[in-house]
């Protein structure tokens, strides 16, 4: 199948899904081609049969903002119409489905007709599109798609009741390739972080305010003062000079480490003990899934489709938004025991194996097959 997949380049989630996606799918024999303002940061390498269409805006000194919509819309014409792409795929509503619409719409006009795939992944829906500067066009681009899917069955409920939404929605969940996480196993050198006596606790996150990032610091600063620890902070974001700060007013900051933003999550989270993601929303929480397939347990709130992916007492705990007395008491009760520790990292990698890259790309062939099928 020749795929146009549309996405944000960046380090989101919503991008990481789609970038490797469509290398999976490449390596698969599908024909893939990105379209997106930048090069995917993780499509950082040769790949066969994997594509990148830069969309271009120039700029206009009329113009207060660009028109990117209309050059994205005009780019993936391009691309369908020169490649000849069989379906696209749209990650993110915001403008993505919307531009994938009138794409769809001017193509018609000469006799191609494309089916549209829209992946909804969260703050599309939670945050953004509910805001009525978007409600409108994010409705419309939702009921227009041929076929939409969630990454969790809450983000289908919240889709539902936000948007009003009658028609169908299939819910794929976010996957992650365990052959990746192997490898880097091997090579995960402790001793340059933490002494033999410490754990490792992290979080990776964009610093958004959404992911609560002054209760990640809070609960680290309980958790150490019973179980010698440190905590690496991974990413980069507006809540990180928060953070900062508040971890020079408790005297931890030479507990805590900034990382900065990196592309060897993997290599912090195979030497972590512990993974916090205490956000106030969370369609998924994709970092969640990659922390455990490291086999590295989670405690995490029970806002969205995290409990999804974490299972309670099991892979990890799931609190209450702001609970940070559970939070850290959880934490410490992982932490506290070896043979419990272990028990914990075990079953966090046996639940990360439920979303293997082999048991969610294949869901999504089926979806493009059935689009394909809706347009005959
Ligand atoms: O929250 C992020 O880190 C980025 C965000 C995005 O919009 O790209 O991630 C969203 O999509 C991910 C992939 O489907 C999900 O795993 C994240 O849970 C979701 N983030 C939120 O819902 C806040």
């Amino acid at each position: 199948m020749k795929i146009g997949i549309v996405c944000y380049p960046t380090y989101g989630g919503s991008g990481i899904v789609a970038t490797e996606l469509g290398l999976a799918l490449g390596a698969k024999e599908h024909e893939i081609h990105f379209i997106a303002y930048s090069q995917p940061v993780k499509l950082d390498f040769y790949f066969s049969n994997v594509n990148f269409h830069q969309v271009g805006v120039p700029e206009y000194p009329l113009f207060q903002y660009e028109p990117y919509e209309l050059a994205l819309t005009s780019k993936i014409v391009d691309v369908v119409k020169n490649f000849g792409l069989d379906l696209l795929h749209v990650h993110y509503a915001i403008p993505h489905a919307y531009a994938a619409y009138n794409a769809k719409q001017i193509l018609l006009e000469e006799n191609i007709n494309i089916p549209i795939v829209t992946t909804l992944h969260g703050t599309d829906i939670t945050l953004v599109g509910k805001n009525p500067f978007y409600k409108p066009a994010v409705t419309f681009s939702i009921n227009k798609s041929d076929i939409v899917t969630c990454v969790s069955e809450s983000l289908k409920v919240d889709t539902i009741e936000f948007f009003g939404i009658k028609r169908e929605i299939e819910v794929v969940h976010n996957f992650i390739d365990h052959r990746k996480y192997e490898v880097i196993e091997q090579s995960c050198p402790r001793y340059t972080i933490a002494n033999e006596t410490e754990k490792i606790i992290s979080h990776v996150s964009n610093f958004r305010e959404v992911k609560r990032i002054e209760d990640i610091i809070r609960v680290f600063n309980k958790i150490q003062q019973n179980i010698p620890s440190k905590l690496m902070m991974v990413g980069e974001g507006p809540e990180k000079a928060k953070a900062e700060l508040l971890s020079r007013e408790l005297g931890i900051e030479d507990k805590v480490i900034f990382v900065g933003k990196s592309n060897e999550v993997g290599k912090i989270l195979c030497l972590s003990d512990l993974f916090l993601l205490l956000s106030d929303k969370e369609s998924f929480g994709l970092s969640a899934l990659e922390a455990m397939a490291a086999k590295t347990p989670v405690i995490s709130t029970n806002a969205g489709g995290l409990s999804e992916v974490n299972t309670d007492g099991i892979s990890g705990f799931t609190c209450n938004v702001g609970d940070i007395d559970r939070m850290s008491q959880m934490g410490e009760y992982i932490l506290s025991d070896e043979e419990r520790l272990k028990e914990f990292k075990l079953n966090a990698y046996k639940r990360s194996r439920d979303f293997d890259i082999n048991q969610i790309v294949p869901q999504y062939e089926e979806v493009y097959k059935k689009a394909l099928n809706k347009l005959k």
